[in-house]
């Protein structure tokens, strides 16, 4: 069950669902897919790069919603409501939308701004906890509106993943910026908030830290398991230009044996290297770090962060040199794409 027990039935079957393909395929998933290529960025029903190069879509479709507010669009110029309509596709065909946030700092600039006590402000007492209760406001009307629709109208069940890699120093609610009991607080009353509040029952949510090296260090700002569903590690660090996959693997039986023993979902929720160098980076290096061992293999997905240009990309596009490997990358038994994936949501009812 996830931690919300009013969560729609479409939301529950995507959650029973990435339990259950624990032991199947690693679906594929890529930041902004439908937004744009490292070529084209005009206005598609449905178009991505991958799919250019080998004729499978991802299954999983990463967002965003840093500088959600009164500009039509996100941090990265992706419209909203063209957001929307793509979160509806996506869902239409079957496949998976999660959401991440890089939420500017609430005491000025943007997630990069750091060095200020930010998530103390924003809580409740805090001097922005009014800034921060308006903004999840807007969130929920955000996502409230991610529906699959005429005639329902039924929520889209989307995996949030909100607070991401705080166990780096980057963002204003990382480690050094911020005490743990702070970001579980923070935490805590974000779900609350949005589920108990707004009533937002269509969320399931994902906790991400960045690389650690052990459990102790995961479960450093873990909000507990009553206030999250997937375990979620990002790793750029051990497949990129100082390849370690050992290291990647070992981090993925950690993060699995962990979200195992809870009764919950483990998963690569980012990762990449840099405009992809390496000729035969998601054969040998991604794919091999995941297969290496059955623990690790039971991610439930790999997400590749966005395609923006030619020197700042993490997918493939027709003549990159990692086009040909990505296509036998995509058709391994090992990998889910979108065409691949089994009919997840039931006949939903509105609710
Ligand atoms: C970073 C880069 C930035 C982008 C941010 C949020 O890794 O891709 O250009 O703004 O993610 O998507």
């Amino acid at each position: 069950m996830p931690i919300d027990h009013n969560a729609t039935p479409a939301t529950r079957a995507l959650y029973d669902f990435l339990l259950r393909n624990a032991k199947g395929p690693t679906l594929f998933g890529h930041q902004d897919a439908l937004a744009y290529g490292v070529n084209w960025k005009d206005f598609h029903e449905f178009r991505t790069d991958v799919h250019d190069v080998s004729g499978k879509h991802p299954a999983v479709f990463g967002w965003d919603i840093g500088k959600i507010g009164p500009r039509p669009s996100n941090l990265d110029l992706v419209d909203f409501r063209q957001m929307r309509f793509w979160m509806r596709e996506v869902y239409r065909r079957g496949g998976i939308n999660t959401v991440s946030w890089h939420a500017n700092n609430f005491l000025g600039g943007d997630a990069w701004a750091v060095g200020t006590p930010t998530v103390a402000a924003i809580l409740p007492g805090g001097s922005h906890h009014q800034a921060y209760r308006d903004k999840l406001e807007l969130i929920a009307g955000f996502l409230r509106k991610v529906s699959s629709g005429p005639p329902d109208y039924l929520p889209v069940p989307i995996i949030f993943r909100p607070f991401h890699e705080h166990t780096g120093h980057w963002f204003w609610w990382g480690k050094p910026h911020a005490s743990s009991a702070e970001y579980i607080r923070l935490w805590r009353f974000t779900v609350r908030f949005l589920r108990d509040e707004q009533q937002l029952h269509h969320l399931l949510w994902c906790y991400s830290t960045d690389i650690v090296d052990n459990e102790t260090e995961y479960l450093e700002y873990y909000p507990g398991d009553d206030f999250v569903d997937i375990l979620g590690l990002d790793d750029y660090h051990d497949v990129g230009e100082k390849e370690d996959t050992k290291r990647l693997t070992a981090r993925l039986n950690m993060l699995v044996g962990l979200a195992e023993r809870k009764g919950k979902v483990a998963a690569l929720t980012e990762t990449g290297y840099e405009a992809t160098p390496k000729p035969d980076w998601w054969t040998q290096s991604l794919l091999k770090s995941i297969v290496a061992d059955p623990v690790a293999s039971r991610i439930a997905w790999a997400l590749v962060w966005r395609n923006d240009n030619k020197q700042h990309h993490y997918a493939p596009y027709p003549e990159h040199l990692s086009a040909e490997d990505f296509k036998v990358f995509a058709a391994n038994e090992e990998v889910m794409m979108l065409d691949e994936l089994p009919v997840i949501y039931p006949q939903d009812k509105p609710v």
